[in-house]
């Protein structure tokens, strides 16, 4: 008799329990969609961390390479805004497996798609800069 009311007691907590991440999944797109001022992207064994960042104009990126990385990384601008100046300044110069970083500020509005050159289909990521 007791051992059925606590298993009915833990099927009404479980419920509650995915009711409760339901509303918290629901909110959370509305809190990343705000622009940043600064983001931090970890560069990962094989992805970015996060995967999109919406930045403020004149907002700064800067990406650091886990320390727990096994394979070398870069970050490299596959496609950014039209008209974008110094397009060879978005991308590292050289990979790092570890103890690495790269920043850059993104001045000019629009949509930028990176890639790790290594790994161009896992590794990707897209930052927006807002007007
Ligand atoms: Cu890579």
């Amino acid at each position: 008799m007791v051992g059925r009311l606590a298993q009915v007691a833990l099927a009404a907590a479980a419920v509650m329990a995915l009711l409760g991440a339901t509303a918290a999944a629901a909110q959370a797109p509305a809190a990343t969609a705000s622009a940043k001022k600064s983001a931090l992207v970890t560069v990962n064994d094989f992805y970015f961390g996060p995967e999109s960042v919406t930045l403020k104009k004149g907002g700064t990126i800067k990406w650091v390479w886990s320390s727990a990385n096994s394979y070398p990384h870069d970050v490299h601008l596959k496609k950014g805004p039209k008209g974008l100046k110094e397009k060879k300044t978005y991308s590292t110069k050289t990979t790092a497996v570890t103890d690495a970083e790269f920043k850059k500020v993104f001045k000019t509005p629009g949509t930028y798609h990176f890639i790790c050159t290594i790994h161009p289909t896992q590794m990707h990521m897209t930052v927006v800069v807002k007007k």
